[in-house]
């Protein structure tokens, strides 16, 4: 962990710069209706998970090049998630992939509680073959014309519900690669019921306060067709399942034009969105840095979860699903959890009466002002001061790297390989 006193000398440094800047946005955003200490209350209550498999170097299909002092294990990428929450405050829990992480739960749980985390949502994975499994998934897990193999892959996905109940988590996010890559290859038809058997023996297994997350992906591993490709099959599967079935909406996994923010609220219209994995990208599923690409999107999909608002059991999973190749990982998780709650402070923001007003009326012109408005503002000095109050560093960027933790753990871990690619 980082040193308390190193983050408060910092901070007292910034302090007052940041009380003026804070202060003078409070008086524009008081001019605009806007209460800053309401916001800044809602801000520093939000969360969104890490993903474990995020702290370490990701990887192309080409070729991974690995930076310094490289998690080892589940433990060592606890460490380094507890370090991205101590600086930020805004990741409270942490999102397991199973059997990547799989271990004691009651040495997770002991790790956890002394980092000051928790566990999100668990993530089973079928879409890779493990040492020793005795049936290969190289032609599909869930919905394999296998029974066999598709009764491992069920198996797998309740042994990571048993494990998931041990340590706290109430939700299992399932996402498969299989599909087809030829034309033919496979019937869609028979290949999508066996998928939905399979998903009902899982659901058939998830405790009452438990949710299933099914995601969906447009393409890859399969090129030419996949099973759970699209959001319209993904809300069959969970209307098919039942009421703890929902969608999960990775925002890497449409087509570059799809309008992913009206996905957000037709899922929530029919109480369907389960969660979300938030990154970005400009060609497919590239696991970018959440807003580095395209940050209006990500406030866009904002705006629809708080114009949600209170709906009665509305409460989507946050976390981010991201792959880091030439930055340091702590760094891009840092930053990318920073940029989802600047996204969630600007949609708090918005006008919401006004725009009403003008999307009733018909003033396109204004309606789209009105979200421009609020994506304009700048609400720096309202994360910073909720990280202050939390003891938190106001620049956790500058913090991490003064206290020289990638050095520290570079010396302690052992190195890791190149490899030849990555899967995230
Ligand atoms: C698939 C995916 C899914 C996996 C993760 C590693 O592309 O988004 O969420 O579990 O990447
Ligand atoms: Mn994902
Ligand atoms: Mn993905």
């Amino acid at each position: 962990m980082i040193d308390k006193d190193m983050i408060g000398s910092a901070n007292q440094a910034a302090e007052a710069d940041l009380r003026a800047e804070y202060d003078a946005l409070g008086e524009t955003l008081s001019r605009r209706g806007v209460d800053i200490e309401a916001i800044k209350g809602k801000v520093a209550d939000y969360g969104v998970a890490v993903p474990s498999w995020g702290v370490g170097t990701g990887g192309t299909r080409f070729a991974r090049f690995p930076g310094q002092g490289e998690p080892a294990g589940i433990f060592d990428k606890l460490d380094d998630c507890g370090v991205i929450h101590q600086l930020t405050g805004a990741t409270p829990r942490v999102s397991l992939h199973i059997p990547w992480d799989d271990a004691d739960p009651a040495d997770l749980n002991a790790k956890a509680r002394e980092l000051g985390l928790g566990f999100d949502a668990m993530n089973s994975n079928t879409f890779q073959d493990q040492e020793g499994q005795a049936l290969s998934y190289k032609y599909g897990s869930l919905s394999h014309t296998d029974k066999a193999v598709r009764e491992q892959a069920v198996e797998h996905n309740l042994y990571c519900v048993e494990l998931g109940k041990k340590i706290g988590s109430t939700a299992l996010t399932v996402w498969i690669g299989d599909g087809s890559n030829f034309p033919g290859q496979s019937h869609f038809t028979r290949q999508f019921e066996r998928y939905l058997d399979s998903a009902k023996a899982i659901y058939a297994g998830l405790p009452d306060d438990w949710r299933l997350l099914t995601e969906h992906k447009i393409f890859e591993p399969a090129f030419y067709s996949t099973v759970v490709q699209d959001w319209g099959t993904n809300y069959m599967i969970a209307k098919e399942l039942g009421d703890k079935a929902q969608c999960l909406v990775d925002l890497g996994h449409h087509a570059p034009t799809v309008n992913i923010e009206m996905i957000v609220a037709r899922l929530i219209q029919f109480g369907k969105l389960g969660g979300f994995h938030f990154n970005d990208s400009k060609y497919g599923d590239d696991d970018l840095d959440t807003a580095s690409i395209d940050p209006y999107r990500l406030f866009l999909v904002f705006n629809e979860l708080v114009d949600a608002g209170d709906t009665p059991g509305f409460d989507p999973a946050h976390m981010l699903d991201q792959s880091h190749n030439v930055t340091d990982p702590i760094e891009s998780l840092m930053n990318s959890a920073m940029e989802v709650q600047r996204a969630y402070a600007q949609a708090l923001i918005v006008d919401r009466a006004a725009l009403s007003g003008y999307q009733d009326g018909n003033d396109a012109l204004m309606a789209s002002e009105t979200l421009k408005a609020a994506f304009r503002t700048d609400v720096t000095p309202i994360l910073q001061m909720a990280r202050l109050e939390k003891g938190c560093a106001i620049d956790p960027i500058a913090a991490y790297r003064k206290a020289g933790y990638r050095a520290k753990v570079a010396a302690e871990r052992p190195e890791s390989g190149a490899g030849g690619g990555g899967i995230v």
